[in-house]
């Protein structure tokens, strides 16, 4: 059995990733994938009940305390979701992945670059997405659309540039991998391109 395709959407908040990673999902099934939708933090029960510690806007949470409760649901959500998928021949389509946590917790927060990939690199075992869809948006724009998190949204505006500045700069470094979509379009346009991109990309069709 081939080794399955792993695809990742990230971006801002609000950017859109969720609606867009079921619509991907759908067209990837009607043309014969088999085909699992996940998200981070999450994803896996423990990872769950880990995205449940981070939503919660009462507790100051350390910025490496943070980081590391990221890591630790993606180390289980790795080892006990998207790798047996992927060894079974299926595609992932996994709402934020590492880049998140490279544009919020690095570019965002402040922690140094390289000790953030080493720990990233450590908790996925280096498994990295085939492609990611970086749903570009302004952050105004973004935030007006979403409200699950408080804790993120209390950020403020300059927090939430510097997260888009960091992804934009993960997509210059890796351009054939890290795909840049304009996420301020309506919902078909967007969706239209990823189609493209995935069809072009990963001869889906
Ligand atoms: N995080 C995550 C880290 O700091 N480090 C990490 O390592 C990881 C993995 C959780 C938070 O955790 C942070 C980042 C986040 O702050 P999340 O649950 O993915 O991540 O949170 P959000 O990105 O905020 O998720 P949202 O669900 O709010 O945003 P989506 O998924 O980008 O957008 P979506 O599809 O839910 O759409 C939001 C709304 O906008 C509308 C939708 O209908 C919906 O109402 N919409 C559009 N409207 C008009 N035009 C379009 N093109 C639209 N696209 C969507």
């Amino acid at each position: 059995m081939p080794a399955g395709i792993f695809i990742t959407l990230e971006g801002p908040e609000g950017a859109g990733k969720t609606t867009q990673a079921d619509t991907l999902a759908e067209w990837l099934r009607e043309r014969g994938h088999g085909v699992i939708v996940t998200r981070e933090p999450g994803g896996d029960p423990l990872a769950e009940g880990i995205r449940a510690l981070l939503q919660n806007p009462e507790w100051a949470l350390d910025v490496r305390a943070e980081l590391l409760l990221f890591l630790a649901a993606r180390a289980q959500h790795v080892a006990h979701v998207i790798r047996p998928a992927l060894a079974q021949g299926r595609t992932v389509v996994c709402d934020r992945f590492s880049d998140s946590t490279l544009a919020y917790q690095s570019a965002g927060s402040g922690l140094p670059l390289a000790e953030v990939r080493a720990l990233n690199e450590f908790a996925t075992g280096g498994l990295a997405p085939d492609l990611t869809l970086l749903l570009d948006l302004d952050v105004t724009l973004g935030l007006r659309r979403q409200g699950e998190w408080a804790r993120m949204e209390r950020r403020g505006v300059e927090f939430h540039r510097r997260v888009r500045e960091g992804f934009l700069r993960l997509a210059a470094a890796e351009p054939e991998r890290v795909r840049v979509v304009d996420a301020a379009r309506p919902l078909e346009a967007v969706a239209a391109e990823i189609r493209a991109i995935v069809d072009c990309g990963l001869r889906i069709s």
